[in-house]
């Protein structure tokens, strides 16, 4: 069992009943001309914890014992089948979901802009989960997956830390995970909404979960190699 200091107390998890969850780090939202920027987003901002997010994997891959990583992308099937129209009709300068863009059609499975950054591509026996909605239980069998491997503690990253990050947080919350948000491998495009999601996620006694930063968890878990 690891055990690192966290916000609002102390979180402890089994590494082998455990999954690291990075949410949405997709081109989409990271790079000029996806799904982030058409919603009028400067997408730079992401970019700052590239490098926390790839320390993550790094330390959940270092693991003799092996977490369970996860990655998420949000994306529609090509037809829009599973594109509410209510979603669709969102967006800010013009281009909609399964619009053409730069990068492709904008949030279609398969393409370009559809795939994880680059510097944190899955590797093999990483899951990938294609989501149709914020969460990542909605629509993706993700449960039968999780219970079938016996996970129980559930370690987030990702994008954006209000939408997708703090959607499927919730998600997994009301199916009883214990879960623990990596604060600085986490971001958005409006760092006050950031904070603010951080804050309510540990109010109330830790209602939604535990958060901490990267350098505690690295300790922890390299304590517990030594
Ligand atoms: N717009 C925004 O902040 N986020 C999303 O649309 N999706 C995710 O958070 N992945």
């Amino acid at each position: 069992m690891i055990r690192l200091p966290a916000r609002p107390a102390t979180f402890s998890f089994e590494p082998t009943r455990t999954a690291l969850v990075v949410i949405d780090m997709q081109r989409d939202f990271l790079e000029p001309g996806g799904f982030g920027a058409a919603l009028g987003n400067d997408v730079t901002l992401l970019q700052a914890i590239v490098p926390a997010v790839a320390s993550l994997l790094a330390l959940a891959l270092a693991r003799e014992q092996g977490m369970l990583v996860l990655h998420t992308r949000e994306s529609h099937l090509a037809d829009l089948s599973d594109c509410p129209s209510a979603k669709r009709e969102g967006g800010a300068v013009g281009l909609h979901i399964g619009d053409p863009g730069p990068m492709g059609r904008i949030l279609v499975r398969g393409e370009p802009g559809n795939q994880i950054i680059p510097a944190l591509a899955p590797i093999a026996g990483e899951w990938v989960i294609d989501k149709p909605g914020k969460g990542m239980f909605y629509a993706t069998g993700l449960e039968d997956r999780l219970v079938a491997q016996g996970i129980e503690s559930l370690i987030f990253a990702g994008v954006t830390t209000e939408v997708c990050v703090q959607t499927s947080m919730r998600e997994a919350n009301d199916r009883g995970y214990r879960c623990l948000l990596i604060e600085d491998a986490t971001e958005s495009y409006f760092p006050a909404f950031k904070q603010a999601t951080l804050e309510m996620v540990v109010a109330q006694g830790g209602i939604v979960g535990h958060t901490a930063n990267l350098s505690a968890l690295s300790a922890a878990m390299t304590e517990d190699r030594a």
